[in-house]
């Protein structure tokens, strides 16, 4: 009998995550521990229970159906097991839920669960981002008749009642420069504002909400004129002969997502503020699901290492398993250390916005979080795509081969970086933050370092906010030299 490898055996998510233990053991109260470890322990179980499934079975995509036998538009999604296991898994565990209690710790402790849950959602963490930041920014806005109408369905813990939210904003002419929105509002004789245009990705079709980025008619050019519309995909257990599915996106990953290009031909629709500024009112959303982003994309750094480190112990090379190699051992060291720093960032933001949320925060903390979120968000999302690939090449020529179920993982990757907001976009974004942020950070770095025993290490930290505020002391230059050293300076305090 010829030699046969073993394939890697994935430890269980939870019980074997020493760094996300470690965390929960430092911040969460003991009382509210096992509540919470309750819920990890079962998402870590459907984590292996989803890794072997996907094992056996040929991964399949979502199917759109488009028009059926007798020539009615249909526009119907036929979605993988995840996908409709997804609002049972959410509502049982609270996923979304639990980072809406009223205590600072909240969201934390729903990140936790996002992190376990994300690789075995396959992406359906990406509509509950969406649905996370719609309940943020509606609860923001203080909207009572939006809040009362749409926020109980965004957190509800029963499956029955559970809704779906999109965040509708990309077009043709631009997705980072949602400026150039085209679609319009008009609102009808009945006083019913309607949404008409063609909105180019929309990743929650299947929803049965969105907020929406519209320009009302008669308003002028640019960002400042658009308005944020909260519109309703469903009526009575159909989807609205208003929007249309033109079909499904053909993309590199997240092949179970489904990533729709929808037109809208008078979906009513209704303001959530002031008919103008609608960036300004859909920015809480943008910051909730740019966490998520981060937590999502630290969540495949770490299945990759977890995979990677497992196989090393099964694979014999030159009369030795690879762990027992120097050279092995000390690549996955180095990727656990660039996991780790990602993990403590990300983390970081996702306690961070439960404390400001609640007002447990000190007072340089809301400046602080402004600045880590899109740090963390750019930083994770180049890292991912760099360990992810890093880990296939620790499997040698089975990382290159479908039916592991590694390539997936390099795929799916390479969307962090580019939705919510591509790299370049979040490191000016992140100067919008620096202001008020670099003082806030300054003030952070000294509590996290006092008592770091490596000096070095806090040297460096030290180098970087110098070489930041020499870099914003700049206010002579152009404005085109800050943008141009906005990408370096954002991945060095980032990494820092
Ligand atoms: C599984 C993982 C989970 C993740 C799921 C993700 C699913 C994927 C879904 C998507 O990709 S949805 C589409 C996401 N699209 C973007 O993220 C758009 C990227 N473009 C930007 O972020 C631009 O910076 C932005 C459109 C927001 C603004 O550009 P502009 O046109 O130059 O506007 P401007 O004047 O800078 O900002 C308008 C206002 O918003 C300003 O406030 P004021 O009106 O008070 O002056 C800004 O300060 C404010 N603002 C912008 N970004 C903000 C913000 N405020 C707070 N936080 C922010 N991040
Ligand atoms: P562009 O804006 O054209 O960017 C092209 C390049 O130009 C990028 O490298 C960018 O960094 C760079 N660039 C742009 N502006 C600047 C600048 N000022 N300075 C320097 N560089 C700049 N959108 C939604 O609204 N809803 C969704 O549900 C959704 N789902 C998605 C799902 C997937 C799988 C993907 C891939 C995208 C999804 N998007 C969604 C769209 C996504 O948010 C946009 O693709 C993204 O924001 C980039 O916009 P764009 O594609 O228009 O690229």
């Amino acid at each position: 009998m010829a030699f046969l490898q073993d394939a890697p055996q994935l430890p269980h998510p939870f019980r074997s995550d020493r760094v996300l233990r470690s965390l929960l053991d430092r911040t969460v109260s003991a009382e509210r521990r096992a509540a919470l470890d309750a819920d990890l322990d079962a998402l870590g179980d459907y984590a292996l229970h989803a890794w072997h499934r996907t094992g056996e079975s040929v991964r399949h995509k979502p199917v759109l159906t488009t028009w059926d036998a007798w020539g009615r538009r249909v526009d119907r999604i036929e979605l993988t097991d995840a996908w409709r296991e997804g609002p049972g898994n959410t509502t049982r565990h609270a996923v979304l839920a639990a980072g809406h209690e009223a205590h600072p710790d909240a969201r934390l402790e729903a990140f936790a669960r996002v992190y376990l849950y994300h690789l075995a959602s396959e992406f359906y963490t990406c509509p509950l981002a969406m649905t996370d930041g719609a309940a943020t920014a509606l609860k923001a806005s203080g909207n009572a008749a939006l809040i009362e109408r749409a926020v109980p369905h965004f957190l509800s813990r029963d499956p029955a009642t559970f809704w779906l939210s999109g965040q509708w904003m990309t077009e043709t002419a631009g997705g980072s420069d949602v400026g150039r929105t085209e679609t319009v509002a008009r609102c009808d004789d009945s006083g019913q504002w309607r949404l008409y245009g063609r909105k180019w990705f929309s990743s929650a079709v299947v929803g049965e909400a969105a907020l929406a980025l519209a320009r009302p008619e008669g308003a002028g050019r640019g960002t400042g004129a658009l308005a944020l519309f909260y519109v309703e995909t469903m009526d009575s257990g159909r989807r609205r002969p208003e929007l249309a599915i033109d079909r499904l996106k053909d993309k590199l990953g997240t092949h179970e997502l489904p990533t729709a290009e929808i037109h809208l031909d008078g979906l009513p629709a209704w303001p959530v503020g002031e008919l103008a500024n609608g960036v300004r009112q859909v920015a809480p959303m943008l910051n909730v699901t740019r966490t998520w982003n981060a937590i999502c994309a630290v969540a495949s750094m770490a299945r990759a290492i977890a995979l990677a480190r497992d196989y090393a112990t099964r694979r014999l090379a030159f009369g030795r398993p690879l762990i027992e190699h120097p050279l092995h051992a000390q690549t996955l060291a180095g990727m656990q250390a660039e996991f780790e720093g990602a993990f403590a960032l990300s983390f970081e933001v996702a306690h961070l916005l439960g404390r400001v949320e609640h007002g447990a925060a000190d007072p340089h903390e809301a400046a602080l979080l402004r600045l880590l979120t899109p740090l963390a968000k750019l930083w994770t999302g180049k890292l991912a795509v760099k360990l992810c690939s890093e880990a296939l090449e620790c499997f040698g020529g089975a990382g290159y081969i479908e039916d592991t179920g590694l390539p997936q993982l390099l795929r799916d990757a390479q969307v962090y970086a580019i939705w919510e907001g591509t790299t370049n976009v979040l490191s000016l974004d992140a100067l919008r933050g620096l202001g008020d942020g670099l003082h806030a950070l300054r003030h952070a770095v000294a509590g996290w370092t006092r008592d770091a025993g490596d000096r070095a290490c806090v040297q460096a930290i030290h180098t970087a906010l110098d070489t930041a505020s020499a870099f914003l002391d700049r206010q002579g230059d152009h404005r085109d030299t800050l943008e141009a050293g906005a990408r370096g300076l954002a991945l060095t305090l980032a990494r820092c």
